[in-house]
């Protein structure tokens, strides 16, 4: 069955306020385009003087993967945070610890950092901006009834995202933290270990955020083809 990319962008004055995609069946099209219009009208970051709706009929079969299964950590502060991730990335480069510094450096990214497991050099194309991952929704969100989908959490995002990430063959782990300052939870995640959530990633406050991945290609140009434009529905965790 066809199935369409709707995308969804709102701006002020130029600058970007909220961001949001669906892949869906053609007669849900007309209520989730609505459903983001007037979830763009009521962003808490302010009124848009742009809502931007895209909808893009999908050529050719959609992979369907299942979602990684969620385990938790128990992590205190950030330090224990900091052993958590480390002690996940250690089997899968040599480099693990350079990793998580790098991660806690940065500003500001839009996309994420691509992580040399071998070398620890950084392969993506932008440093500034990092590589953001497209084309990917909910499998669940297909179906009767779309606004059962719109009060789907950041948790169910960050596995949705985390999960499409996980499945290239390149790709040996992803470390994540959010930069809302209230929200500190962050994860580890990999083919072997799921999706392992890590409390106290940053304390309270802090604007820290970002994404890395730690991936096992010279030459990353495929896997990030794969990242941003191949469709991706995300099922149940096996
Ligand atoms: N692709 C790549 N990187 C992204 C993307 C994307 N689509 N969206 C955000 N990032 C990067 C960017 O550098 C952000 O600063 C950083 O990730 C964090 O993004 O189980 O909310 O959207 O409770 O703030 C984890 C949930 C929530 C853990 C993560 O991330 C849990 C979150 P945010
Ligand atoms: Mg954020």
């Amino acid at each position: 069955m066809a199935l369409f990319s709707v995308k969804m962008r709102s701006s002020a004055l130029g600058s970007h306020i909220s961001g949001a995609e669906r892949i869906v069946e053609e007669r849900e099209v007309p209520d989730v385009c609505a459903a983001m219009g007037t979830r763009a009208l009521a962003h808490g970051k302010g009124k848009p003087d742009s809502i931007t709706v895209t909808v893009t009929a999908i050529d050719g079969e959609v992979a369907h993967i299942p979602a990684l299964p969620i385990r938790e950590a128990h992590c205190a502060d950030p330090a224990e945070a900091r052993e958590t991730v480390i002690d996940a990335l250690a089997p899968l480069t040599p480099h693990a610890a350079e990793a998580w510094e790098l991660l806690t450096g940065v500003r500001d990214m839009r996309g994420a950092i691509l992580f040399h497991a071998t070398t620890g050099a950084r392969l993506e194309p932008d440093h500034a901006r990092g590589v953001r991952v497209t084309s990917m929704d909910a499998a669940t969100a297909t179906g009767e009834r779309p606004e059962t989908h719109s009060g789907k959490t950041r948790v169910t995002d960050a596995l949705v995202l985390a999960s499409k990430v996980a499945h290239h063959p390149a790709m040996l782990a992803e470390v994540c933290f959010s930069d809302d300052p209230d929200y500190t939870t962050g994860y580890v995640a990999s083919r072997e270990m799921g999706y392992l959530r890590v409390p106290n990633m940053k304390p309270v406050g802090s604007e820290m955020g970002g994404r890395l991945f730690v991936v096992d290609t010279d030459d990353p140009a495929d896997l990030i083809d794969y990242l941003e434009h191949t469709p991706v529905l995300v099922g149940e965790a096996k």
